[in-house]
């Protein structure tokens, strides 16, 4: 066979496993084994394959047809019935320096107390967190643009608007600021609210989600309301910012609320603010990832995801909704590798913890398609108001940092 029949054949073959429709640039990419044997048997373009082994599995880092990547998630869910994501690397150094540190699994910055220690603060903040404010900002994210794909327009306005409705959150509180986070190679920003904390500020407790949403191959005109996926996660951790900053809440330790940019084309907002905070050796105490919230599709309430993230804050974590939510049925599944932005602060050295919507084999099917709609969710917040008070009993509960100061004595 001549090669250009061999090269016309094999990227046929791409198009009916990965959707390939024609060869991109190469792209340092990695992925777990189920991921790269899909890839190989589709025979997307490939060069430089290394194969890393971590404790937990095989991961494969490449040089790769970018092309071949946006539907790769998608076919290993349905062929393999698996969650396959991958992380887009700058280079192959900083590929190779995030597997070697997934593999030493960095520990903790400095000791932190998990102790449930302040909940007049929590029970009085809870009960302010309302269903239809989440639902209405999953609305207006899954409806006010075709999509918020991390090149186009659509992605673009919707950071800017975040930016601003967060300003107005923000509005005459000097200890809070909102900025957008400028990513060099696409134009898309991530969107960071920060509150000042009182008396711990270079200690930093992050709560985020996603911004962008995706069909796959996405343009200009494509509809992807990602409705679910993840304006549920913005809206959701959205609601705890209202709660805090309308009670007048101070934090001892700083708070920082972040929609990521470009999550679902391999991590890439997140991997960038993740490595930026490490190369400035911020100390980020805990990172919370709301990915997908409102689709319960079955009967547990939260589903802990306990690969590439940290058991002791996941412990933490379950210790809050058995605390402050106790009628809520909480779970464990594994998603694996790279399958949301935690895996960027877990690879990054810091501690990261993915309270999911449901299982592995019950989460919300209409994701990444443009049927993923609030109509899916009944067309209410009820599923995801439940992750505004695990992400509010989390801010309070990390962020004051000990017990409510005693008043002194008379
Ligand atoms: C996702 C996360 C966890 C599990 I279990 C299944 C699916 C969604 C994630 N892969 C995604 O598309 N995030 O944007
Ligand atoms: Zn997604």
């Amino acid at each position: 066979m001549n090669p250009s029949r061999a090269a016309w054949l094999s990227s046929t073959l791409a198009t009916c496993l990965v959707g390939t429709a024609s060869a991109g640039p190469l792209v340092w990419a990695s992925m777990g084994e189920d991921a790269y044997r899909l890839l190989r048997r589709a025979g997307a373009q490939m060069e430089q394959v290394e194969p890393h082994a971590l404790p937990s599995e095989t991961i494969y880092l490449m040089r790769v047809d970018e092309d071949a990547l946006p539907r790769l998630s998608r076919d290993v869910h349905e062929q393999l019935h698996r969650c396959g994501g991958y992380i887009v690397h700058a280079s192959r150094a900083e590929g190779r320096q995030t597997l070697a540190r997934f593999k030493s699994g960095v520990g903790p910055q400095g000791k932190v107390s998990y102790a449930i220690d302040d909940a007049a603060e929590v029970n009085a903040l809870l009960p302010q967190l309302q269903e239809s404010q989440v639902r209405s900002s999953i609305v207006q994210l899954s409806t006010a643009y075709k999509n918020r794909y991390y090149t186009t327009t659509g992605g673009v306005n919707a950071s800017d608007d975040l930016a601003q409705s967060w300003k107005q959150l923000a509005a005459g509180r000097t200890d809070v600021t909102v900025k957008q986070f400028t990513h060099p190679s696409w134009p898309q920003k991530s969107v960071i609210l920060t509150i000042k904390g009182t008396t711990r500020p270079k200690q930093i407790v992050v709560i985020g989600g996603h911004l962008d949403s995706t069909v796959g191959f996405t343009n200009e005109n494509s509809i992807a309301p990602g409705a679910d996926d993840d304006a549920s996660g913005v809206a959701s951790l959205q609601e705890v910012v209202r709660v805090l900053l309308t009670s007048g809440y101070q934090p001892r330790r700083t708070l920082q609320f972040i929609a990521y940019a470009a999550e679902e084309v391999g991590l890439r907002g997140s991997a960038a603010i993740a490595a930026d905070y490490r190369a400035k050796g911020k100390k980020v105490v805990g990172a919370l990832q709301l990915d997908m919230t409102n689709y319960q599709g079955g009967t547990n309430d939260i589903t802990m995801i306990t690969d590439y993230t940290n058991a002791a804050q996941n412990q933490f974590v379950r210790d809050l909704a058995a605390y402050y939510l106790p009628t809520l049925v909480v779970k464990n599944d594994a998603c694996g590798y790279a399958c949301s932005d935690h895996a960027s602060w877990t690879s990054n050295g810091y501690v990261a913890s993915f309270p999911f919507e449901a299982p592995m084999s019950q989460y919300n099917p209409y994701i990444h398609t443009s049927q993923d709609t609030i109509d899916k969710s009944g067309n209410t917040a009820d599923h995801a108001i439940k992750f505004s008070r695990l992400a509010l009993a989390y801010a309070i509960e990390l962020g004051s940092d000990g017990p409510a100061p005693v008043a002194p004595r008379k």
